[in-house]
């Protein structure tokens, strides 16, 4: 009787396996990629006061240049303009966390989802979020692990 590991390695066999090899690599590097994310780097785009203005990529949406810039809400003044605007591919929305807790901030609901070329105009009522550290992120899921993540600082004067 023969033994399979003296058999001669067909090439379409070897071919194969060498595919799912390569397969099998690109499936561990998308899964470590995922499941480890590069931490993300915060406010490298500068500060915006109002009127603000952030469209999609600026927003932190973007792989390669992770992280916003920096929102400064004056609390002396009433409002704070924000225009939002999806350049990207996918639904994308905007809420405001406190940096220490993660709690969502009461006086400013999330968006709903804007879809892909969508442009939203909100008004921050600054005068009902107390001063301090927070975070504008994206409330997608998996989207502020990927960078739709930015400071948001509400203090007198900006
Ligand atoms: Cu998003």
């Amino acid at each position: 009787m023969r033994s399979l590991a003296k058999k001669p390695l067909r090439a379409d066999a070897a071919a194969g396996i060498g595919a799912g090899v390569v397969g099998l690599f690109f499936i561990i590097a998308i899964w470590t990629n995922l499941v480890f994310p590069a931490p993300v780097a915060l406010g490298g785009g500068g500060v915006l006061t109002d009127p603000a203005s952030l469209r999609e990529h600026e927003w932190g949406f973007n792989q390669f240049s992770k992280g916003g810039p920096e929102i400064c809400a004056n609390q002396t003044s009433l409002n704070l303009n924000i225009t939002l605007t999806n350049t990207g591919i996918n639904f994308h929305g905007f809420q405001v966390i406190r940096a220490d807790t993660g709690a969502f901030v009461a006086g400013l609901n999330k968006t709903d989802l804007l879809a892909r070329g969508e442009t939203r105009h909100i008004n921050v009522d600054v005068s009902r979020i107390a001063p301090g550290s927070y975070y504008y992120i994206c409330p997608v899921a998996g989207h502020r692990q990927k960078g739709m993540i930015a400071p948001f600082v509400v203090q007198s004067g900006c």
